[in-house]
Order: C-alpha cells, then structure tokens, then sequence
C-alpha cells in the first residue's frame, strides 16, 4: 500500500468544503489507490460545523481515508501537507470596497503562507481558490520565501470548464472533443477566455464558427458569458458556485499531480515568467501542460492585437491589486 498523502483544505467548513472533501475521500482528485488523510481547517466559530462534516465523511467509510484531522489552527492544519487547498477566506459583505477584501484576505494569506512556509511539506503543491485568488496566491507565495514559487498556484479551472461547456453547447459537440482552451488573466471580471486556439477533432473552433456566419459570438456572447457566469449562478442559486468550484478544484489537482491530457492543455493561474509578454511579479492564467507534479506554459502561441489588449486589461488589474497589498509582499 503506498503511503498517505496529507492533504489540507483551509474554509473545510464552508459550502466548496462540503461539496469538495467526499470527492477527494473518494478518490476522485487522487486516484482510488491513494491513501489520503484530511487536514481540515475552518475558524473557531465554525468548529462545530467542521466537526459534522468531518462525522459525515466517517459514516462514508471511505476505504482510502485514513485519518481525519479538524482544527482551528493553520499549524495543524498545515503540518508535512503535501497540497494545500485554500478554500477559506473572507466574503465580500455589504458595502465593502475591493480595497477592504484585498486587505482582509491578505492578512489571511499572509500568515498562513508564513505557517506553510514553517510547517508544510518542502514540496507541498498549493491551490487557492479563496477569492481574490490570483492575488492571495501572491501573497502566500511571497510569504513562503523558502518553497519553489512554482509550487503555488490559484484557481482558474472553473473558468475554464465553463468555457469548454459554452464550445460544446455551441457548435453541439461532446464536452471532451473540445481542446486547447485557455482563460488569460485573472480570475475576475477582466479574465480573457480566449478561444483562438480552441480545436474540435482537430479543427480550430474559430474556422467552424465563420464557417456559420458566427464570427461575432466570441466577442458578444461567449465572453461575456463565461466571464460573468459567477454572478448568473449567484443570480439564479441565491449563492455562490459551490460544486463547480470543488470539481474545478479536483481537476487541477489531478493534473497538476499526476498529468494533463494528451494533446489538450489546462488553464492554471501560475506566477508569470514573461511569457507572452506578461512581466513577473503576478499570478497569471496561462495554458499549461503537466506531468509528474511539474507543468509547464505552453509558449509561442499566436495572438491577435485584440486578444493582447484583453490580456493586458487583466494583468493592469492584477498589477493594481498588488499595488494595494503590497505591504504584505515580502
Ligand atoms: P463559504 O463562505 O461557504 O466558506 C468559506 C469558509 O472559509 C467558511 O467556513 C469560513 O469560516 C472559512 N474561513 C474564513 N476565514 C478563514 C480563515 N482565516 N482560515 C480558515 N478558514 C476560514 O465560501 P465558499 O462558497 O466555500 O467559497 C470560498 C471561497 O472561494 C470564496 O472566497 C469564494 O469567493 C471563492 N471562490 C473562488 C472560485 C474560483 O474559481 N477561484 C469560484 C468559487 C468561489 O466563488
């Protein structure tokens, strides 16, 4: 039997947390031979809730699950891990200025990259997913001095899936024919989900969309679409994506760790290296391939002037959000 990975979910006690730990326990993120034990950390207040689901994972009987741990203390939570998933953060509450969340997330992020930095696996492999993500990731890394920035990452994979499913719903083609998408940027308003390289069997989506007479859905439905598909859900559920948030969460573990598909790449948000002219110093959503808990940024692509300006409309967003926090930056 191979030994346990320890994984950490920071917010365990909230609405992602719920729909996301019976997945892993199940196998789902790393594979049904994988013995797991779960980390979970949630705020004192939360640590009755915290302990319901951690009884309801119990009466699963997961054969995989070897331990649960529930705790209200990051160095608990984060001891040897090896993946962190940050799900935990502050809500945006009435009349709070992005200002306000930036600096209350970013005093979250701070001391916990600080207490990963002390406490978790030297190859520990990080998702944040706690809004606003590309930006927390930052602030976690920057407070990691010792681990590999490359290890950090934040979530752009539900932006992605969305937008896969747009394709699909489009041209009627099955969900796993739709390859080479990505979502540049950040995972915000300013996202640019670009389907410029988008294939079906091998032909470029963008050739099939002229081909109908479509030319124009990219730009007036189909990015509008996935980048305001947060709010439609929040509109019509009355809360926040919760189960496609968790599977998002699954499926970029999953290719993080083991692999991406054959041919396909996956958007992941990851600190830029000047790729696509996109300087250092954020977290970006770029294309990438992954192997062995290694990815790579898909290089070369071609891109238009317009996709450019989208591009950078993301990133001047980031840059003005690290402008904010940038007293947290180590
Ligand atoms: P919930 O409010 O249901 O749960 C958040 C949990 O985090 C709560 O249990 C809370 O007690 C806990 N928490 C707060 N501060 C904490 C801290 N310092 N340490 C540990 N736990 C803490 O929110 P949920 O719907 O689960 O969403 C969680 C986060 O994911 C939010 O920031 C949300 O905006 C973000 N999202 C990110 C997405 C992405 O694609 N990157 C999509 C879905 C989601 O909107």
């Amino acid at each position: 039997m191979k030994a346990p990975i320890r994984i950490a979910v920071t917010g365990a006690a909230g609405q992602i947390g719920y729909n996301l730990l019976f997945r892993i326990a199940n196998g789902d993120m790393l594979g049904r031979e994988q013995p797991i034990i779960l980390q979970l950390l949630d705020i004192t207040p939360a640590q009755q809730a915290l302990r319901g689901v951690a009884m309801e994972l119990e009466d699963c009987a997961f054969p995989m699950l070897q331990q649960i741990v529930t705790t209200d203390d990051a160095r608990v939570a984060f001891r040897d891990a090896e993946v962190v998933l940050m799900v935990g953060a502050k809500p945006r509450s009435k009349g709070m200025e992005r200002k306000d969340l930036l600096e209350a997330n970013g005093a979250i992020f701070s001391e916990q990259g600080r207490i990963l930095n002390e406490v978790a696996a030297r190859h520990v492999k990080v998702l944040v997913v706690g809004n606003p993500a590309n930006t927390n990731a930052l602030i976690a890394m920057k407070n990691a001095s010792d681990l590999d920035p490359h290890n950090f990452s934040a979530m752009m994979r539900l932006d992605h899936n969305r937008a896969i499913t747009q394709i699909a719903l489009k041209l009627f083609q099955p969900i796993q024919d739709i390859k080479k998408m990505v979502i540049w940027g950040n995972h915000s308003g300013t996202q640019y989900p670009d389907l410029s390289h988008a294939e079906v069997r091998g032909r470029k989506v963008i050739e099939i969309l002229r081909q109908n007479g479509w030319e124009d859905w990219s730009e007036k439905e189909f990015i509008p679409t996935v980048q305001k598909r947060g709010a439609a859900v929040i509109e019509a559920r009355g809360l926040s994506s919760a189960a496609s948030a968790a599977n998002a969460a699954i499926g970029h573990i999953h290719d993080w760790l083991l692999h991406s598909h054959h041919n396909d790449w996956v958007t992941m948000s990851v600190p830029s290296d000047g790729s696509y002219g996109i300087p250092e110093g954020v977290l970006y959503g770029f294309p990438v391939i992954c192997r062995n808990g290694h990815y790579q940024i898909v290089k070369d692509l071609p891109i238009s002037e317009l996709g450019h300006k989208h591009m950078m409309d993301s990133y001047n967003e980031l840059l003005g959000e690290r402008e904010l926090v940038k007293h947290l930056l180590k």
